[in-house]
């Protein structure tokens, strides 16, 4: 039997562990449950309901499992760490796969398979892979429920550790079912951590598998996932579905599926804007999204840190949602004076994973306090002290939290009407070249801002961190589909804002520009309260600008650094363009494009020339 075969006979389940529903099963999903079992051969299937009591029941078993186990509850209320295997600790990127008829639909930025051929080797990986072990059944909504933007999926998954992380990502259980029952499309998931249990076998702490596929099918929206319980990975709601499919969907729907955080900033003045920001993955985004500002007066509240769903609403105006209900955020380098808001938020309902553990029983990383505790057990379960010469928590060690607990949320975080969009920044890790703040001249310009972010390798997928990649809006990980296709679905979105409305300015920023002794130059976090200051002032054609070769700059005195200790020599080095290093930018974005042929949209190759052109003339 092949994955979309439908078996002759469907094999009788041997038991249903079920709480009692209210809601009816959907007829389509039970008989692809019933199928998926056959081939699985789950002991148990369990419907999950997204009630309390049900997480509550999970939790336990997780505790009994040895997989999580509970902080001290006078320090972190009702939270849990888990200590995941060595070897499934980051998104896999080099086992991601995008399987479409043709390969040129995949792109040259996408790992392809041929959809056939790779469906006859997951039957084969996924047969009898959920033996010995309960099989989850896990109705998600992305999105408000009631929203015109709301997606929905199931995902069948044999990690309890799975389903309490994506109770927290997402509108999980009974009501995305009914909206399922109702009629809404539906996206099947299968996952599977790849260890079967034997009769008598005792289980491990994190069951997972040195062989790992993330696979997603476009063409029929189908996400399989084998091997690991690790976010990305395993929670498949979030970039398997919110990016790689709905990336697809959205290119066949006319809207855009993204890497984005959005914010919502009220200067003095009182009058809100919202923010769209693409970053890749460990670059800031959760710090942005929760930023407690330097400038008085000002407000930052928080709407979404990782995925942005944008469309056009019927008043013409950019929209969007944040599809997501919760936070996978990289817990080090997140602390009090970083990022007050997020560890107000991890105050109690929280999962860590791979964070270190106080003797009291609390959890700590690097950088969530200045000083480092002077014992601990770290992520892997050693012993640790200050001289062991290695970092307590692995570096992309995670908190999961419900939004509802982000002491910055807005109000209107969850509109099923979605916010209107202002403006969209584009930004990445660069410790050279790129200026604090430019502003494109216009949507095309800042379509090949996004289509040319690079940015320094972190520790969220495996590779050489600190290498230079190029990463186009982020997406690099992320675009279900040819990226070419992609850049001139931006383009075509803009024709069609241009058409209907205002069109959103787009600004890239860099936060990482280091000095000659590799010191970053910008302080970051709540200052970057001033950059957005500057934003807003263009877009009320309040602060000025100079042209430059790559865009506007602030210009003299536009940018607030009152009370910051940034000499002028900083300043300068900031906002520095130097041409030299630029053409050399332009020759390696010249290779970058290359690699897509002519697929590449010609309004790029026009936007390269043209850089070129005011390189050459400044
Ligand atoms: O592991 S996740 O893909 O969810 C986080 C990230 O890489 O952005
Ligand atoms: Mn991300």
């Amino acid at each position: 039997m092949t994955l979309l075969e439908r078996p002759a006979v469907v094999a009788p389940v041997t038991r249903v562990v079920s709480p009692t529903v209210s809601v009816e099963r959907p007829f389509e999903v039970a008989l692809w449950v019933a199928e998926q079992a056959a081939l699985l051969e789950p002991s148990d299937i369990h419907w999950v309901d997204g009630s309390t009591r049900e997480r509550h029941e999970l939790l336990q078993l997780l505790v009994a499992n040895g997989t999580i186990e509970q902080l001290n509850p006078d320090l972190r209320p009702y939270s849990f760490l888990a200590r995941s295997a060595e070897s499934d600790v980051a998104r896999l990127e080099s086992r991601t796969f995008i399987c479409t008829e043709n390969e040129s639909d995949a792109g040259p930025t996408n790992n392809w398979r041929e959809p056939a051929a790779m469906r006859a080797e997951l039957t084969e990986v996924f047969r009898g892979s959920m033996r010995g072990r309960t099989m989850y059944v896990v109705p998600f909504a992305m999105g408000p429920i009631g929203s015109p933007m709301a997606r929905f999926g199931v995902q069948l998954t044999d990690s309890p550790y799975v389903v309490v992380s994506v109770g927290t990502m997402t509108r999980m259980g009974n009501p995305a079912l009914e909206a399922i029952a109702r009629g809404a499309s539906w996206v099947p998931a299968v996952h599977s951590v790849g260890a079967p249990l034997a009769a008598g076998q005792a289980d491990v702490a994190w069951p997972c598998n040195d062989t790992k596929y993330i696979v997603q099918f476009p063409e029929s929206r189908e996400i399989w996932s084998f091997g690991s319980a690790y976010g990305g990975n395993a929670i498949l709601a979030k970039k398997a579905y919110a990016l790689r499919i709905a990336s697809v969907m959205a290119r066949d729907e006319g809207w855009l599926a993204e890497h984005m955080l959005l914010v919502k900033v009220t200067p003095p003045s009182g009058k809100a804007y919202h923010f769209a920001a693409a970053f890749p993955s460990a670059c800031g985004k959760t710090n942005m999204a929760m930023m407690t500002p330097s400038l008085p007066g000002w407000k930052v509240e928080t709407i979404g840190d990782d995925i942005a769903w944008l469309w056009i609403g019927t008043d013409g105006r950019l929209r969007a949602i944040n599809p997501e209900a919760g936070f996978f955020g990289v817990a080090p380098g997140t602390g009090m004076r970083t990022n007050p808001t997020a560890i107000d938020s991890l105050w109690g309902n929280t999962i860590f994973t791979n964070v270190a553990r106080t003797d009291d029983g609390d959890v700590w990383w690097e950088g969530m306090t200045d000083e480092k505790p002077a014992r601990l057990t770290d992520w892997r379960g050693e012993p640790w002290t200050p001289t062991s010469g290695r970092p307590a928590a692995h570096p992309n060690s995670r908190f999961t939290v419900s939004a509802r607990q982000c002491p910055s949320i807005a109000e209107d975080w969850d509109d099923p009407e979605g916010v209107v969009i202002d403006a969209i920044i584009f930004g990445g890790r660069r410790a050279s070249n790129v200026p604090l703040v430019v502003e494109a001249r216009d949507w095309d310009h800042g379509v090949f801002m996004g289509a040319t972010i690079a940015s320094e390798q972190t520790a969220a997928a495996e590779g050489t961190i600190g290498e230079l990649r190029r990463d186009p809006f982020a997406m690099l990980p992320f675009a279900g589909y040819n990226m070419a296709d992609y850049f001139a679905h931006w383009l075509n979105f803009g024709r069609r804002l241009r058409r209907s409305a205002r069109v959103p300015r787009v600004f890239q920023v860099n936060w990482f520009r280091k000095d000659a002794d590799g010191s970053f130059l910008w302080p970051g976090f709540g200052e970057n309260a001033r950059v957005l200051e500057w934003m807003v002032g263009r877009l009320d054609g309040q602060l000025g600008a100079i042209d430059s070769p790559i865009g506007s700059l602030p210009n003299d005195g536009a940018l607030n650094v009152d009370g910051l200790e940034l000499d002028g020599a900083a300043l300068t080095e900031l906002f520095r363009v130097d041409p030299a290093a630029f053409a050399a930018e332009a020759d390696d974005i010249e290779t970058f494009f290359a690699s897509f042929g002519d697929r590449l949209p010609p309004e790029l190759s026009r936007q390269l020339a043209l850089l070129r052109g005011r390189l050459a003339a400044s």
